[in-house]
């Protein structure tokens, strides 16, 4: 009988280190959004990767918080610490910037995993005064990583290798999940995250941070024989004044956010799209418990 391999690869890190722009290029496709705006991610997110012989379950998560302010963010926080508690191997990003005292949350949950834990430090095609050896070797005397990856998530550097250790150390299991899905999330949620990553793009400060995409209506109808995703939104705001903010002057934001949304939308689902955009208040929602667990943020 052939040998068939299952388990969960679980991608954890401090915020804008590239953990989402790992999970994508280990799977080929768009999963998660991907923006130069730290705290991008907010959910725990699956990638199914489907061969004959394995299926990896790759879990990206929020990047780790150090002092949450809202209730939003202590969700967060869960999300990216219950990835310990599941994994099959760990995949613990840092970047060549980053610095560690050693007496961060993360480290200790680090010191206490006992399943195969990896170092990947990232954005290695931005080294150019050579940081990587020093690093590394304050890495080792912190931490005792079963294996090392020197990588550039963006570039796709050394993530084949990496891919190749994740299958030796991969237990046998029968799939997890039916082997034609490539994900556990729902259409609805991968077109919320869409539009979220344009509100991420293309507004500033605490915009964005104080903006939640819940997807209304989502069919596709016959639109002059064509198949057509029509598509209603609501984005949420935590303050009266950002309302006009998000609309700007005339009208020229909302409507700039709306048709890079759609064909951010189209590009992923490759079929035409009608997307309508509904703006609404709801004062203080990122410490408010039930619109929290209505945006999927309950644990
Ligand atoms: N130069 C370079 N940039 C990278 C690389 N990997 C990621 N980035 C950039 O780093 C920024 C953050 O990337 P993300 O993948 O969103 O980071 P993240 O860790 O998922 O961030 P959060 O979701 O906020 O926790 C983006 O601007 C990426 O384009 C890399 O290998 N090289
Ligand atoms: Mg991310």
């Amino acid at each position: 009988m052939n040998i068939h391999k299952s388990g969960f690869v679980n991608i954890v890190g401090n915020p804008n280190v590239g953990k989402s722009t790992l999970m994508n290029a280990m799977m080929g496709e768009k999963m998660s959004i991907i923006t130069s705006k730290p705290q991008t991610t907010r959910h725990r997110i699956f990638g199914l990767l489907n061969e004959d012989d394995y299926q990896i379950i790759f879990s990206d998560s929020p990047g780790i918080i150090d002092t949450p302010q809202y209730g939003m963010q202590s969700s967060m926080n869960k999300f990216a610490f219950s990835s310990f508690e599941d994994a099959d191997i760990v995949l613990f990003v840092t970047d060549i910037f980053e610095h560690y005292a050693g007496d961060e949350k993360i480290i200790q949950a680090l010191k206490d995993c006992t399943v195969p834990k990896y170092l990947i430090i990232n954005k290695s095609d931005l080294d150019k005064d050579n940081r990587i050896t020093d690093l590394t070797m304050r890495w080792q005397n912190l931490i005792e990583f079963d294996k090392t990856f020197i990588i550039s998530a963006e570039k796709q550097i050394n993530t084949e290798m990496l891919l190749q250790q994740i299958l030796e150390n991969l237990p046998e299991n029968p799939p997890y999940y039916p082997k034609d899905d490539l994900s556990d999330r729902s259409e609805r949620f991968f077109t919320s995250e869409i539009i979220r990553e344009q509100i991420l793009k293309l507004y500033k400060q605490e915009i964005p941070y104080s903006c939640e995409v819940v997807i209304t209506r989502f069919k596709e109808e016959e639109k002059n024989g064509e198949p057509m995703l029509m598509i209603y939104a609501d984005i949420y705001v935590d303050r009266k004044s950002q309302k006009p903010i998000l609309i700007g002057k005339g009208g020229t934001a909302i409507k700039k956010l709306g048709i890079e949304a759609r064909q951010g939308i189209e590009a992923f689902f490759m079929k035409r799209v009608y997307l309508d955009l509904n703006i609404k208040i709801k004062e203080n929602w990122r410490n408010d418990e039930l619109m929290l667990r209505y945006f999927g943020y309950d644990n």
